[in-house]
C-alpha cells in the first residue's frame, strides 16, 4: 500500500502502474454515456426466447438457430431483458434449466448510423450469465465467457450490408459452472435408472445463492465516431487544499488527435483543463469525495468532459465523452483505514443483486429502494458480495457517498481442481475486467479477490498470493483483500492482503443455539488474527437467519429476536476492538434472498435485515439504532443530520 514516507514519488509510480495495467485489455471499457457525438439505444423490454431443452443442449448450434429468426426455429415465448429467466414462467424445469438458452431481438437503427460511415456502432451486454455468444444478422460478432462484467463488439460493417433489413441479435447465453468457471461448479449426472429418470444430471456449487441466468444487465447499441476516446483513467490525491487529477487518455481509430480535457465542478464551472492526452489537472479550493455520514455533503463529483479532435484516413472527427470524477484518497496502516487521510469505520452490509420475480436482473426501482433503505439505516458502505454489481450501482454509489468493497466473482472456490492453472489464469482476466471497468469509480475503495474459498489446500497459497499482487500492480492505488472464513482459520492469503477481512457465524453453524459463546469467541477470533497479521480487520459477514414474524422468548434460532440478540452480542465485542484495529462491521444479510433448495434454507436465505421484499425485520432497527450512532461518533456530521432525522 501507500508509503507514508514518499507519498508523492509513490503516487506517481503508482499512476504509471495504473496506466500501464489499463493497457494490458486491449480496449477501453467505458461506461456508454450520451453526448454531443454519441448516442445510446437500449434494447431492453422484450426479446424471444427459447431454452435448448435437447439433451445435449446442442440443437440450437446443430440447426444453427441464428441463422434465422428465432421463431422459426420452433416455439418461443415473451422474456423480458434485463431479468433471470428462471423465475419468470411457472415451469420448473425452466427455473432450474442449465445449458443454452436464445434470445432474439430485431432493432431498427437510425439511418444516419448505417449511411454515416464516420459512425461506429457498437453493441454492449452490461451482463449475462454465464458463457454467451452474441450474432449480428447470423454473423458471430463476439463471444464472452463470465457473468456480472460487460462486453462489446463493433457491429457497424454487419449492419450496413443490408440496410433494408431490420438488425437482427440473437444471444445465446448457458450457465453451466465448470471447475474453471468463476464462481466454480459441476455438472453430475446419475446414470441409476432404478433411481433417476433417463439423463438425469445435476450442477453442483459450493456456494449460497441461486445460480439464477439470463440476460441480467441492458443491452445497448451505442455509436461513436470511428475515431473515439476509448479509455479514461484517473487517479486523485489532494495536498492541502488543492486536488490532483492525474489522467491519461487512450484514443482509438485516430491517425492524427488532439485532446481538450476540461474538469468542471458541480455547477458546470471550469476549474481546470489541458490540452494532453495525459497529465495532472490541479483544482484549487477543492471539494474532495467524501462518504456518506462522514461529511456534510458526500459525494461530491466533478466532471471531466474529454474532447478530442482526431483524423484518419477518411475524415476527421469530434468525440466527446464526459466521466464522473470524485477526488479522494484511500490507504491503510496497521489499524486504520483513511480515506482522504481521516479514518474511516464501514459501518455497512452485504447484499445481493436478487429480487422477486427478476432474480438477478437489473431493476431502477429497486436500486432506488435498496439506496433509500441504506440511507435510512446509516449505512456507509456495502460489500459487493459476491461478484460485481451493476455500473448504474456504482454510479448511484458514487453520487450518495456509499464506500464500496469491490468483489469479483471468486466465490465457492473448494474442489482442489478449481485452483489449476486455467482458474488461476480466467480468475486473473476477470480481475483486469473488473479493475478496467470499475477503476475511476470514487465510491470503489478496496478490490475483493475471493470469498472464502478452501484456503487449507495445498495449492491455494500460489494461488492467492499470484492473484493478489497481480490486483495490486493492476490497481496499486487501492488495497486489495480477500475474505476467510473464521472457522477455517489456516489461511494462505492472508499475508498478501492489506486487509483482513473475515467472516463468522458463532451461535448459528457453530454452538447453534448457544448465545452465551459470542463474547467470547468473537473477542478470540479477532485476538488470533490481529496477534498474527497486524493488520486491520472488517468483520465482513455475521449474522443469523431469521424468518419475518417467527418470534420466540427466551430467543430461538430463526426468530426475530435470535437475530437480533445475535447481532447486539456481536456489537459489544465491535465496540472494544474498533478501538483498536478493527475497521468495519458488514451485516450478512442487507436483505433475504434465493438460495438453491435444501435442508436449512426456507425458500432461500433468510439472514437478511430486511425481506426480499425490503420490509425491516426487528435487527433492522437494532442496525439503524447503531449506524447512526456510530456516525454520530466518528463522522463530523452537522448538527441538522444528528440521527434521529428524516431522510
Ligand atoms: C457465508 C458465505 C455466504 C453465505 C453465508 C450463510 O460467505 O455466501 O450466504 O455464509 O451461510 O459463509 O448465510
Amino acid at each position: 500500500m501507500l508509503s507514508p514516507e514518499r507519498p508523492g514519488l509513490f503516487r506517481v509510480l503508482c499512476l504509471f502502474a495504473l496506466f500501464e495495467a489499463a493497457c494490458l485489455l486491449d480496449t477501453g471499457m467505458l461506461f456508454p454515456r450520451e453526448s454531443s457525438s454519441r448516442e445510446v439505444k437500449e434494447l431492453s423490454g422484450l426479446w424471444s426466447f427459447r431454452a435448448d431443452k435437447s439433451p445435449d443442449r446442442n440443437q440450437g448450434f446443430d440447426k444453427a438457430w441464428y441463422k434465422s429468426r428465432l421463431r422459426e426455429t420452433g416455439p418461443v415465448i415473451d422474456m423480458p431483458v434485463p431479468a433471470s429467466y428462471n423465475d419468470i414462467t411457472q415451469d420448473p424445469t425452466l427455473r432450474d434449466f442449465i445449458g443454452w438458452v436464445w434470445y432474439e431481438r430485431e432493432v431498427v437503427v437510425p439511418a444516419r448510423w448505417i449511411t454515416d460511415e464516420g459512425t461506429r456502432v457498437v453493441i454492449r451486454v452490461g451482463s449475462a450469465h454465464y458463457y454467451s455468444i452474441v450474432w449480428v444478422n447470423g454473423v458471430k460478432v463476439t463471444e464472452h465467457n463470465g457473468g456480472h462484467l460487460p462486453f462489446e463488439a463493433e457491429v457497424g460493417s454487419l449492419i450496413r450490408k443490408d440496410p433494408t433489413q431490420p438488425c437482427r441479435i440473437t444471444i445465446a447465453v448457458n450457465n453451466t459452472l465448470t471447475l474453471e468457471t468463476l464462481p466454480p461448479g459441476s455438472i453430475q449426472h446419475i446414470d441409476d435408472i432404478t433411481k433417476y429418470p433417463k439423463g438425469f444430471f445435476v450442477q453442483n456449487i459450493y456456494f449460497d445463492f441461486f445460480n439464477y441466468a439470463g440476460i441480467h444487465r441492458p443491452v445497448l447499441l451505442y455509436t461513436t465516431p470511428t475515431a473515439y476516446v476509448d479509455d479514461i483513467t484517473v487517479v486523485t490525491d489532494f495536498l492541502d487544499n488543492t486536488g490532483r487529477v492525474n489522467y491519461k487518455v487512450s484514443v482509438q481509430g485516430a491517425t492524427t488527435a488532439t485532446v481538450k480535457v476540461t474538469l468542471m465542478d458541480k455547477d458546470g464551472h471550469c476549474v481546470a483543463s489541458s490540452t494532453e492526452p495525459f497529465g495532472v489537472l490541479k483544482v484549487v479550493d477543492v471539494n474532495l469525495w467524501w462518504p456518506y455520514l462522514m461529511h456534510e455533503s458526500p459525494g461530491y463529483l466533478y466532471s471531466m468532459e474529454v474532447r478530442l479532435m482526431a483524423a484518419n484516413e477518411r475524415s476527421t472527427h469530434e468525440d466527446v465523452y464526459t466521466l464522473p470524477v470524485g477526488i479522494r484518497t484511500v490507504s491503510v496502516t496497521s489499524t486504520q483505514f483513511l480515506i482522504n487521510k481521516k479514518p474511516f469505520y464501514f459501518h455497512g452490509v452485504n447484499k445481493h443483486e436478487d429480487s422477486d420475480i427478476r432474480g438477478k436482473g437489473f431493476d431502477w426501482p429497486l436500486i432506488v429502494k435498496d439506496f433509500n433503505l441504506l440511507k435510512w439505516m446509516g449505512a456507509n458502505s456495502f460489500r459487493t458480495s459476491h461478484y460485481p454489481y451493476a455500473e448504474e450501482i456504482l454510479q448511484m454509489c458514487d453520487r450518495h457517498g456509499i464506500v464500496v468493497i469491490d468483489e469479483c466473482p471468486g466465490v465457492g472456490i473448494k474442489d482442489i481442481r478449481s485452483f489449476r492453472n486455467a482458474s488461476l489464469n480466467h480468475h486473473l482476466d476477470v480481475m483486469d475486467e473488473l479493475v478496467r471497468r470499475d477503476k475511476n469509480h470514487a465510491s470503489v475503495v478496496m478490490w475483493s479477490v475471493a470469498n472464502e474459498p478452501a484456503s487449507e489446500m495445498p495449492p491455494a497459497e500460489f494461488y492467492f498470493k499470484t492473484l493478489i499482487q497481480h490486483t495490486k500492480a493492476l490497481d496499486p492505488t487501492r488495497p486489495v483483500t480477500y475474505v476467510s472464513n473464521s472457522h477455517y482459520a489456516r489461511d494462505k492469503g492472508a499475508p498478501y492482503v492489506d486487509v483482513i477481512c473475515i467472516n463468522s457465524y458463532f451461535s448459528w453453524y457453530h454452538d447453534p443455539g448457544h448465545l452465551e459463546v459470542i463474547p467470547l469467541q468473537l473477542n478470540t477470533q479477532f485476538e488470533n488474527w490481529y496477534g498474527k497479521y497486524q493488520k486491520p480487520i472488517i468483520q465482513s459477514e455475521y449474522g443469523a437467519d431469521a424468518v419475518p414474524g417467527l418470534h420466540s422468548d427466551p430467543p430461538m434460532m430463526f426468530t426475530e429476536e435470535y437475530q437480533k440478540v445475535v447481532l447486539q452480542s456481536c456489537h459489544d465485542v465491535f465496540d472494544q476492538k474498533r478501538k483498536q484495529y478493527l475497521i468495519g462491521e458488514l451485516i450478512w444479510n442487507f436483505a433475504d434472498f434465493m438460495t438453491v433448495q435444501g435442508i436449512t434454507r426456507v425458500v432461500g436465505n433468510k439472514k437478511g435485515v430486511f425481506t426480499r421484499q425490503r420490509q425491516p425485520k426487528a435487527a433492522a432497527f437494532i442496525l439503524k439504532e447503531r449506524y447512526w450512532r456510530l456516525a454520530n461518533e466518528t463522522g463530523r456530521l452537522p448538527p441538522w443530520t444528528k440521527y434521529p432525522c428524516s431522510l
